[in-house]
Formats: structure tokens, C-alpha cells, sequence
């Protein structure tokens, strides 16, 4: 690609990552976790506990993380570079309106929305399309909803794009309500979910920081909120400005100034509370490859841990079964604590069996080769909680068949059927928590917070987007503050 057409097909005004690199850092202490976070733009990692840190570098800070002995390794030369190749391949590709395979390359949000038209318009008898309200700037955050379950029936709600960077959940969402379509009146697995459930996937849950993603920050994760934005994943009113969360509205993880202070969060509580039969959710991020479970804010169980945990490993099981990826199941704070997420707040308030998933790859910017393999890999995943939704149908009393409906319940996995909940995942309280557990959402600071969490480690008014904060031993922690004393870390 020549210079010429990077130049050409890059908006002026874009914020650039010339000469950035993402590497991957070894550090086994606190103290060096400190120190690489220091000299870190930004970083990225997602994975528990001590061990590998994938942070991007400014050229100028390369030496300094050289300097410090500690074993890394360059995994991304020039972030720049391949912003550029995918500007450029992007500008190059085909119109999918004119032919091109619509899964072949990401797509803008305008693509997005005419897809989603596309779509209800290709099974009318099925699929509507849905418009759940604006974003900040005024964008409508559509989604798709699809079945013919009818009132009463169980929903299932499968989301995207709540970070803007995170393209590959944008397309992630987008298979997994092609699937549903797809796969009605070919595949007997998924007419039965169709026939039975209502399905709805909202691809894009904030479209205006997509946008910038697409045209003036290739990084950008927040709204917009004044120019600096709100971490919408941080702005759920479950556990609100906790662990994790930050004050601070410069920091990538800025929680905004009151629980759904952001109309896209709002948005998104204000049709699931008015719909009132969502029993699970799915909300989809990148990258870490894993399958989350609440809760997320503390590291205390959720009161249906059991059967969380036993359908996230389901998931999981799907997953590998499908593509051989590996994406452990584990406790969303055992990534690390972050209160005020969309999976909390899902689980907590609304009553629903809430996951988040976060994808493959290396970098927010990945081939589109990987679009495939995410999605067939995550549809698996749907399928399972779908599944477990299917078990939730009612049978009629005079069904002697014993299926509960024409196709049976064959496909609800028996293990993960009811797995033990509380007598009512599927249902809320009056109060709006889940039946048999109390107080969970006052969105008053929680005092059952992870204490163990010295102030400003991991998300916590730092500028990270996923620094981790594991269960970590005490000298961690306090080995952490002495290190924060000296070098003066955030
Ligand atoms: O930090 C997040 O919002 C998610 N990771 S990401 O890298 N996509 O930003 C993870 C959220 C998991 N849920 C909770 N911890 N509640
Ligand atoms: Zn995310």
C-alpha cells in the first residue's frame, strides 16, 4: 500500500500511535507490575495474577522499559502500522452492499445499522429490528430481536461494542444474530430456540465512541462525554464507583458522575427493565479469551455462583469444542475487581444469568481473518445460553410428550438445566434484586469491596484500560505501596 493512499484514507485529524509498541512484559512482583505501569502508555492486559502484561509503549519510553531488566517482548513493533494497513484495507475492500461478503472485514456503524435492516428484512417472520434509544450525540442504538416465543417467553439478550475499540465484538454480535437467522428452518437446534425464545442483539451499545474509532482515535474505548468520555462498563448502577472504577475523567476507566449518569447505560436499563422477561445475558469485549461470571466488583461469591460458574464452563466446553480456543471460566474480579459493569448490574438487578465474554486476539486491531474463528467459537458459546434459556420454557400442563414443546427439550443440557438456582433467576424481585438475596444494589460505596486493594492499583485511578488486580497475598500488596511511594505511580 503506498504512502500516498494511507495519507489519503487517514482523516486528517486522527490521533496517531506512530512508532507505539505493544509488548509484552514478564513481572512476577507488584513492584515491577508499578514500575512497567509507569512507563506504559496504556495497558492492556487481561490476564489474572502475575506473569505476562501486554501494555502499548511510546517510542520514547522504549529504553526506560529496556533499562529495567525485565523480560519482554515486542509483540507489535508500530501500533501505527497496523492502523494504517487496516485504514488502507478497509478503503480498498468492496462495498458488501455490492458484493462483498458481509463477515469478510469490519464495518462502520452506518454498515452496521443498514445490515441490521437487511437482516429483519430477510426473515420478516422472525426478526424485527428494534431501536432502544440515543446515544449521548444522538445516534440510535439499534439491535435486532428475533423469535417467535411470543409474551411470556424466555429472553435471551446478547450485546457488543460497549467498548468502541473492540471491533471484533461488534462483529462477534453481528454472527451470533446472523446464526439465529441462518439457522432458522435449516438447523433443528436453533429453529427450536427460535420457536421458543426471543432473542435480542444490540451490536453496538455505544455507537459514538465507535465512530470515533473509526475516524479520529483508532483506541478510543469511552463515549464521548465532553471530550474525554465514560467508561460505559464502569457507569452500571450495581456496586457504582467501586473497586476499579475511577474518579478521574481522564483515566480510561472513569465511572462518570453518578450510576447511568450516561443515556447509553440508561438506554440499555430502561429496556430491560421495561421488558421485564431477559433471564440471561451476554455481553461481548476483547481480548483476553475468556468466559467472566459475576460477581466483578468483589471477590465474594454471587449467591448463584454454582450455576454461573457451571454455564460459563459450558460455554467454555463449547468453545473449545468448536475451534479449539481456550477461554477459561472464572470470576469476573478474578481478573480483576471492577465495579459498575454492565454483567452486575444484568445479574444483580435485572436477575438474568450474566456473562461477559471477552474475545481473542493480540491487539484491539486485528485481521479480519479472525472474524471466522471468533465467530464460530462465540456462537457456540450463544448456543449454550441459549440453551439453558430453553430449559427455563414452561412446559404445558397437558403436554404428555414431556418435551415442554414441539422440538423437546433435547437441546437443553441437563446439567446446566436449572443448575440449582435460587428458584427464580428468571425472575426479579419487587425491589429489583434477585429473589433470595438481599441489598445488592443501594449503589452506596459497598463495604464489602475488595479491602485488600490499596488505592490505585490495578483500574483504579490509574490509565489503564486492564491493569490486573488479582487475589493477590499481602506482601503483594504491601510491597506494592512502598514501590508506589518511591517511584510515585498513579
Ligand atoms: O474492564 C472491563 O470492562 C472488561 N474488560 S475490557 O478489557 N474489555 O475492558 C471486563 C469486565 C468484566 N466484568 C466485571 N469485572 N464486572
Ligand atoms: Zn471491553
Amino acid at each position: 500500500m503506498s504512502l500516498a493512499l494511507v495519507l489519503a484514507s487517514t482523516p486528517a485529524a486522527a490521533r496517531r500511535y506512530d512508532g507505539h509498541a505493544i509488548v509484552r512484559v514478564q513481572v512476577q512482583s507488584p513492584a515491577e507490575l508499578a514500575i512497567v505501569t509507569a512507563i506504559a502508555d496504556e495497558v492492556w492486559t487481561h490476564r489474572p495474577g502475575p506473569g505476562a502484561v501486554d501494555v502499548r509503549v511510546a517510542p520514547g519510553r522504549l529504553a526506560e522499559l529496556r533499562a529495567t531488566g525485565l523480560p519482554h517482548e515486542i509483540r507489535i513493533a508500530d501500533a501505527q502500522a497496523r492502523i494504517d494497513a487496516e485504514r488502507s484495507r478497509l478503503a480498498a475492500a468492496p462495498d458488501p452492499a455490492t458484493g462483498g461478503a458481509w463477515f469478510a472485514d469490519f464495518r462502520d456503524y452506518e454498515a452496521i445499522m443498514t445490515q441490521l435492516d437487511a437482516m429483519a428484512a430477510s426473515a420478516p417472520e422472525i426478526a424485527e429490528v428494534i431501536d432502544l434509544g440515543d446515544s449521548l450525540e444522538g445516534r440510535a442504538i439499534r439491535g435486532l430481536r428475533i423469535g417467535k416465543g411470543g409474551a411470556g417467553a424466555p429472553a435471551v439478550l446478547y450485546t457488543g461494542t460497549m467498548h468502541a475499540r473492540e471491533w471484533l465484538a461488534t462483529m462477534t454480535s453481528m454472527c451470533v444474530a446472523d446464526a439465529f437467522l441462518s439457522g432458522y428452518g435449516t438447523d433443528d437446534h436453533v429453529t427450536a430456540l427460535v420457536d421458543d425464545l426471543e432473542i435480542v442483539v444490540v451490536p453496538v451499545l455505544n455507537p459514538d465512541g465507535y465512530v470515533v474509532s473509526w475516524t479520529a482515535d483508532r483506541y478510543w474505548r469511552k463515549n464521548t462525554r465532553d471530550g474525554y468520555g465514560v467508561d460505559l462498563n464502569r457507569n452500571f448502577g450495581h456496586a457504582w464507583g467501586g473497586a476499579g472504577a475511577s474518579g478521574n475523567p481522564y483515566d480510561e476507566t472513569y465511572h462518570g458522575e453518578g450510576p447511568f449518569s450516561e443515556p447509553e447505560s440508561a438506554v440499555l436499563r430502561d429496556f430491560v427493565e421495561l421488558h421485564g422477561g431477559f433471564v440471561a445475558h451476554v455481553d461481548f469485549h476483547s481480548f483476553a479469551q475468556l468466559v467472566l461470571y459475576p460477581w466483578g466488583y468483589t471477590y465474594d461469591a454471587a449467591p448463584d455462583e454454582p450455576a454461573l460458574a457451571m454455564l460459563a464452563d459450558g460455554m467454555s466446553a463449547a468453545i473449545a469444542q468448536s475451534t479449539g480456543a481456550s477461554y477459561p471460566a472464572i470470576q469476573g474480579s478474578d481478573l480483576y475487581p471492577a465495579a459498575g459493569a454492565v454483567d452486575d448490574w444484568a445479574y444483580g438487578d435485572a436477575g438474568m444469568m450474566a456473562f461477559t465474554i471477552e474475545l481473542r486476539g493480540d491487539d484491539f486491531v486485528v485481521p479480519p481473518s479472525e472474524i471466522a474463528a471468533a465467530c464460530a467459537e462465540n456462537v457456540a458459546a450463544a448456543l449454550v445460553v441459549a440453551d439453558w434459556a430453553h430449559g427455563q420454557v414452561p412446559t404445558e400442563p397437558d403436554d404428555t410428550t414431556g418435551g415442554g414443546d414441539e422440538h423437546g427439550d433435547e437441546h437443553a443440557d441437563p446439567t446446566l438445566d436449572d443448575g440449582g438456582l435460587d428458584d427464580g433467576t428468571t425472575s426479579t424481585a419487587d425491589d429489583g434484586t434477585t429473589e433470595g438475596e438481599a441489598d445488592v444494589d443501594d449503589g452506596a460505596p459497598l463495604d464489602d469491596e475488595p479491602d485488600a486493594l490499596p488505592p490505585g492499583f490495578g483500574l483504579d485511578g490509574d490509565r489503564t484500560g486492564c491493569a490486573i488486580a488479582p487475589r493477590m497475598p499481602a506482601w503483594w500488596w504491601l510491597a506494592l505501596l512502598v514501590v508506589r511511594r518511591r517511584y510515585g505511580t498513579q
